[in-house]
């Protein structure tokens, strides 16, 4: 563990290849993916803080236990709350693993009133990443909560980059009628800003266009839901920690229950995860 920015806490889980995850104990927060190849593949922002309470902008925020605006902070409170490191370790199967928890503070309890423990696994290989949420309901009462990852890829240029997978999925445009449309492209690019639901859609998409010209296999497990987001122009401008021209090098690809939620009855364990796999 080393102290980051702002003298946060920050694990450096290295795999024997030379990958290596930087995460902050801040929201859980995967901040760098260096592959074995030496390229980062995430998003950061020049301009976002590193505070307590304050989300950081790129890398890997988690998303729980609300997705979007509500009556919870923006993409819930696990993003902006410190989690403990569980452990740290390099299995024998050949891949580096850090897990962390969270489990309900007085402070989120005030805001929403369940009890939970939360586990994130980051399992690291030369070029590929899995990250697996674990979510017990230890109250009373059944829960019911958005889970996810709202991961900002780093790309060479925007103008380049192309989902393919999605071609026939129901979508929501965010930004438009919010009536529920049909994805007609087999690729999908990115020309202005974009900000769309996509429900129950395949397991598996592709993202090309990464940084050094490579591809992303992106595979999802117990998530339903996959959402595209770049913020364009003129959002990039009103976006206090994020750069003017920072929607020209990144892309969110989402995944998760983010349209849909989860329902967990008292003792009951939700599990899923996303495996990026560059290709
Ligand atoms: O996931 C897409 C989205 O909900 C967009 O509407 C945009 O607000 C983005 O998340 C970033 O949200 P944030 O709270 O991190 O600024």
């Amino acid at each position: 563990m080393k102290r980051g920015i702002n003298d946060l806490p920050c694990i450096e889980l290295r795999h024997p290849s030379g990958a290596q995850l930087d995460i902050y104990l801040h929201g859980a927060h995967a901040v760098s993916w260096r592959s074995a190849d030496g390229r980062q593949n995430l998003f950061m922002s020049s301009k976002t803080d590193f505070k307590p309470g304050i989300p950081i902008r790129g890398g890997i925020p988690v998303v729980f236990p609300q997705f979007g605006d509500g009556p919870l902070p923006k993409h819930g409170f696990a993003r902006v709350t410190g989690w403990d490191l569980l452990d740290t370790r390099v299995h024998e199967s050949g891949y580096a693993e850090a897990r962390l928890r969270l489990h309900e503070t007085s402070r989120s309890l005030e805001v929403w009133p369940h009890k939970f423990s939360m586990e994130i696994s980051f399992c690291l290989k030369p070029q590929a990443l899995e990250v697996a949420l674990e979510v017990t309901n230890t109250g009373e009462g059944d829960i019911n909560f958005n889970i996810g990852l709202h991961t900002y890829f780093l790309v060479d240029d925007i103008a380049k980059v192309m989902v393919s997978g999605l071609a026939g999925a129901k979508f929501i445009d965010f930004l438009d009628s919010r009536q529920e449309e049909t994805e007609r492209r087999e690729k999908i690019t990115i020309d202005r800003e974009t900000d769309r639901v996509y429900p129950d859609t395949p397991d598996r998409v592709l993202l090309r266009g990464i940084a050094g010209g490579r591809g992303m296999a992106i595979e999802k497990y117990g998530m339903r839901d996959i959402v595209i987001w770049n913020p364009w122009i003129e959002k990039s401008r009103r976006m206090e920690d994020f750069g003017d021209l920072d929607y020209l090098t990144m892309v969110c690809v989402e995944t998760g229950n983010l349209r849909g939620r989860v329902t967990l009855e008292p003792d009951a364990t939700h599990k899923s995860s996303t495996k990026f796999t560059l290709v």
